[in-house]
């Protein structure tokens, strides 16, 4: 961290670029995909336009973005690493740096607790998902056979994706995959989310994780229950968030639409971010109006509950993020987005 920061609520440097991602407005496009590795993003980036030339960032943390556009629609590929804790910088500071409405679509890997439904190779598309955290209150030094009021793991309710997104997805996605593929494609599951890819997706090492009958519970307690990954629960969480924040906020100004040098100020916020180019005829919505639509595919690299524990082969990897990347790609540019509602072209790395 070298430049100087300004504001410790909403950190930014001087020239209005956000603390973790290293982006500022005109950087990062309406339409996102985003993946857990830098690889997956390069793959992806691969079907972009050659004009105008991709803009590529690599933040000091380790985000990695690329805006270009594709068949001619401004779209971001944003590699986070893994996790909650950088899914929310992902999804806080894109926010924070863009107007408009907001289409995310994860492409991830899984693991499988359903090895009939979403076998090793499988596409889920899922319809919600689910969150388990370890519960940091729990003894965990004690015996698996002593009863202890607290529970080891919680499990939250689910939360539901976008589902105009979802159908344009699953949809896209078949499109994409090539005739002589056999991948299955499936979008009536649901997904768990965990803080760990160890205890808290019942894996066992050696630590007293107290997490041997963790599957069986999620399996009897969450319907359509078919895979666990790091991430989609907090994206589908954030965007249920952002889309209810109008109700939840009363004091919330809804029609703020003059210019504002800096979207954020310490203290209680109501985000509003700068009017960049508004003058260019697109953004017409104000932060408070905009909304979010998220939605995920996830492929299936390791069936958990399959007696042969298999794992997805580099070959299979590379073939389905080839057509899968080109399927969210497509999905993303299949959503709707009214101009108005867009962030202007004008000083965009998207601009020609
Ligand atoms: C664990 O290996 C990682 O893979 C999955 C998990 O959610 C976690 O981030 O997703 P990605 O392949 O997108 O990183
Ligand atoms: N990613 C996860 O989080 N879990 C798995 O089992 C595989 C990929």
């Amino acid at each position: 961290m070298k430049d100087l920061i300004t504001d410790a609520n909403f950190p930014r440097t001087a020239d209005n670029r956000v603390y973790h991602l290293g982006l500022r407005p005109g950087e990062i496009a309406n339409r996102i995909v985003t993946v857990g590795s830098p690889s997956r993003a390069l793959t992806i980036s691969s079907h972009l336009d050659a004009e105008p030339k991709k803009f590529r960032l690599e933040s000091e943390r380790g985000f990695i973005t690329i805006t270009g556009r594709y068949k001619g629609v401004p779209v971001s590929i944003v590699s986070i690493g893994m996790g909650f804790p950088n899914m929310d910088f992902f999804v806080r500071e894109t926010r924070e740096s863009l107007s408009g409405d907001l289409v995310v679509i994860r492409l991830g890997s899984c693991g499988s607790l359903n090895h009939t439904a979403a076998p090793v190779g499988t596409v889920v598309v899922p319809k919600a998902c689910v969150a388990i955290t370890r519960n940091l209150d729990f003894d965990y030094g004690e015996t698996e056979d002593r009863q202890q009021d607290e529970k080891a793991y919680f499990i939250s309710k689910p939360v539901l994706d976008d589902p105009v997104l979802h159908q344009i997805v699953v949809k896209a996605l078949e499109g994409a995959r090539p005739s002589e593929d056999q991948t299955p494609i499936v979008g009536d599951k649901v997904n768990a989310s965990a803080d760990s890819f160890y205890s808290s997706q019942g894996r066992l090492t050696s630590f007293p994780d107290h997490n041997t009958h963790l599957v069986d519970d999620l399996l009897q307690r969450v319907d359509d229950l078919a895979t666990l990954e790091m991430e989609t629960h907090h994206l589908y969480h954030l965007a249920k968030c952002w889309n209810s924040r109008i109700k939840s906020s009363p004091g919330a100004n809804t029609s703020r639409t003059e210019s504002f040098p800096a979207p954020l100020t310490t203290g209680p916020v109501h985000p509003v971010i700068p009017d960049f180019g508004r003058s260019s005829g697109s953004a017409q919505v104000t932060m408070a109006d905009s909304k979010m639509y998220v939605s995920a595919a996830q492929m299936v690299f390791a069936a958990r509950t399959s007696a042969n524990r298999d794992f997805i082969t580099p070959e299979k990897v590379q073939a389905i993020e080839e057509w899968g990347g080109k399927g969210v790609l497509e999905a993303l540019i299949a959503y709707d987005i009214p101009a108005e509602r867009l962030h202007p072209e004008s000083g965009s790395v998207w601009a020609f």
